[in-house]
């Protein structure tokens, strides 16, 4: 047998067992990231990415032996060795149970590990040993004495020239994804993704940053922070109007989403058809308040910046996506409100729950119930969109899990089909695309259709349940669908120039309040998301006077009409603020220099407001906080998996 010790063998050069180690972590890691998880990788830039990410992580990483001399390097490249694969192995089995990748502040809440309880084991078998080969052969050649210890220096030079190469691996891999996914760090969006696109280790160190900044913000808050921020709820608050106060006291609430869905559609007509004909009836219905000054004010977070003021009345944050970075926090969100009133509480979504950190952020709401893609049936490819079950079929195999639901409920049903790039099955179309030559904008007609037969579908399945006649219906806009990046192909949709004013206005979303009984219209009060669970809490009778809340009830003639957005722009009644320029909000017109000064103090107000309620956030300010009467659900008592009891008590 030849021996390993032989002098040209270059094991017995410390480059050479580090170019064998990388390259065994490199093979094992891809294929555990392509066996062991489904990141839903798409098209051969994806797969090339899975392929390359282990690569710069692996020479990276384990150049950190670099840092040590002699023998001792060779324990360190172990070590690092080791503790990747570990790391790794830790995350194959979390994510047997939980479809989701390891985050610090779960490791150290234990609530999942609580989950987790004695089942660990039954989650590990016998064939895992395979995780581990590489790591004996690797231990085999670094610590029996089959190779020669190499003592003699790598030399800075070759040093330098393999973290050059680690770094140049890491960056055109990060460019790749940035490329194939925008603002993939920023935003957040989804475990998965930063997984697929960047890999297990990047992901740890990602994940280690985040947890990090929003750890330090918090700790530098303390309770004193919240006098100005009670204060301001305080004078914020709007007293309710006694004609509303109550008129749906009892009822359910069913939150029907409308994915990026711009209030131009309302009454729109192509080609002289109605596009949403269902939903234009609806508007009018006598027991329907249709808002048609009703705003988005989402940011980074998209849907769940939209469902974050919805549930909360507070603002997402300027980057990034609170549920992510602020899933941990204390909330006193509408579930949990109502659950204090005996309501009972469910989100229906045919997504993975962990996009966005819905199953988690969800647990803080104090949500009883997350009906994810995992309680749906999505294996047939027609009818599926790309980020889950399209809406009909999701609204149809819901009614099961809503007839479980105790009532009253809370509940919200988050649909996908109206999604850019508003693809859709031509067997599901019923109205001809527009004709701008802007695929996004003449599809998006299409897809709206859909949306508005699948409300229909979804409201006369409230009817067969039953459930109608004692339900308020809430149709909301989540964000737009159509960006400024759009603006030639809008012109001719809107027949007129998107100018920054105009491009401001499409920012409508169309607000529905169905209440059976209620005396319904027309609205044209100026309002944004974060009025909504005020308005919502004084329709059924509950007075929000108690919570730390940033909008006020569109009904009560205290509301207040200045509608910030995220980015500091606002649009009121009277005057607009829009990229660093005021414009009189009636004509469209820069504004007139004698009302320069209101117009300061509007922007300042906006200011004001967001920056309190990101207080309020980042520094979790809520923890210090107890509304009367207002009893917190655990929220470790949760638990979304479908394996669990999924009846309620
Ligand atoms: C995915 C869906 C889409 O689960 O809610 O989110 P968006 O991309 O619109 O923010
Ligand atoms: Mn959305």
């Amino acid at each position: 047998m030849v021996s390993l010790k032989e002098k040209d063998n270059f094991l017995n050069k410390f480059l050479g067992i580090y170019i064998v180690a990388v390259l065994m972590l490199w093979v094992k890691t891809y294929i555990t990231q392509s066996t062991q998880f489904s990141l839903g990788v798409e098209g051969p830039l994806q797969q090339f990415l899975l392929v390359l990410n282990p690569l710069g992580s692996a020479l990276l990483f384990l150049s950190v032996s670099f840092l040590f001399k002699g023998k001792r390097r060779y324990a360190v490249l172990g070590t690092v060795y080791a503790l990747m694969s570990f790391l790794l192995y830790a995350n194959v089995v979390y994510y047997r149970f939980f479809s989701d990748f390891i985050t610090l502040p779960t490791i150290f809440q234990t609530q999942n590990f609580g989950d987790l309880g004695g089942s660990i084991l039954t989650l590990m078998h016998p064939s895992d040993l395979l995780f581990f080969a590489d790591v004996a052969v690797l231990f085999f050649l670094l610590f029996t004495r089959k190779i020669r210890k190499d003592t003699t220096l790598l030399g800075r030079k070759k040093a330098m020239a393999i973290i050059t190469a680690a770094l140049a691996v890491s960056i055109i891999n990060l460019g790749l994804a940035e490329a194939n996914r925008p603002q993939l760090l920023t935003r957040g969006f989804d475990r998965n993704y930063i997984v697929k696109y960047l890999g297990m280790y990047n992901y740890s160190i990602y994940d280690s940053v985040e947890t990090f900044k929003a750890s330090s913000q918090r700790a530098l808050a303390d309770s004193s922070d919240l006098t100005e921020v009670v204060n301001y709820t305080q004078s914020n608050y709007a007293t309710p109007n006694a004609e509303y106060f109550g008129a749906a006291k009892g009822m359910n609430v069913v939150y029907l989403h409308l994915e990026s869905f711009q209030n131009f559609l309302i009454d729109y007509k192509l080609n002289g058809e109605e596009v949403t004909p269902y939903l234009n009836a609806l508007a009018k219905d006598d027991n329907t308040l249709y808002f048609d000054n009703f705003f988005h004010q989402t940011g980074q977070g998209k849907t769940s910046d939209a469902e974050f003021m919805l549930e909360n009345s507070l603002f997402g944050l300027p980057q990034g996506s609170a549920f992510i970075t602020k899933a941990q926090n204390t909330y006193q969100a509408a579930p949990n409100i109502l659950k204090n009133y005996g309501y009972s509480s469910a989100v229906f979504h045919g997504n993975k729950g962990s996009f966005w950190n819905r199953n988690e952020v969800y647990k803080q709401f104090g949500f009883d119930h997350f009906f994810d893609a995992s309680y749906y049936d999505t294996d047939s490819p027609g009818d599926m969109a790309e980020y889950g079950l399209l809406d009909k079929p999701f609204y149809e195999q819901s009614k099961d899990y809503l007839a479980t639901l105790p009532q009253p409920f809370y509940s919200k049903f988050i649909t996908v089909g109206n999604h850019f790039p508003y693809t859709i099955n031509q067997d599901l179309v019923t109205i001809n695309k527009a004709e701008t030559g802007d695929p996004s904008v003449d599809n998006y007609f299409q897809t709206a259709r859909y949306t508005d037969e699948a409300i229909k579908q979804a409201i006369d399945q409230l009817k067969e349940m039953g459930l109608y006649e004692n339900s308020m219906i809430v149709l909301y806009g989540d964000h737009y669908g159509i960006s400024h990046n759009h603006n030639r192909a809008m012109s001719q949709v809107m027949d007129k120039e998107i100018t920054p004013y105009e491009g401001a206005q499409l920012q409508r979303v169309p607000l529905f309040i169905h209440v059976p009984g209620m005396k319904g219209g027309q609205r044209h009060t100026y309002g944004g998301q974060t009025d909504l669970l005020p308005t919502l809490l004084h329709l059924l009778g509950i007075d929000s006077k108690e919570y730390v809340q940033f909008g006020s009830d569109l009904l009560s003639d205290d509301h207040d009409e200045l509608v910030p957005f995220r980015n500091g722009d606002f649009i009121s009644p009277s005057i607009d603020s829009i990229n660093e320029k005021f414009y009189d909000n009636e004509t469209g017109l820069p504004l007139d220099d004698s009302q320069l000064e209101t117009a300061e103090k509007l922007k300042q107000e906006a200011a004001y407001k967001l920056q309190l309620s990101d207080k309020v956030v980042n520094g979790d300010l809520l923890r210090f906080y107890t509304p009367n009467g207002f009893k917190a659900i655990d929220p470790a008592s949760l638990n979304y998996k479908k394996e669990a009891e999924t009846v309620p008590e």
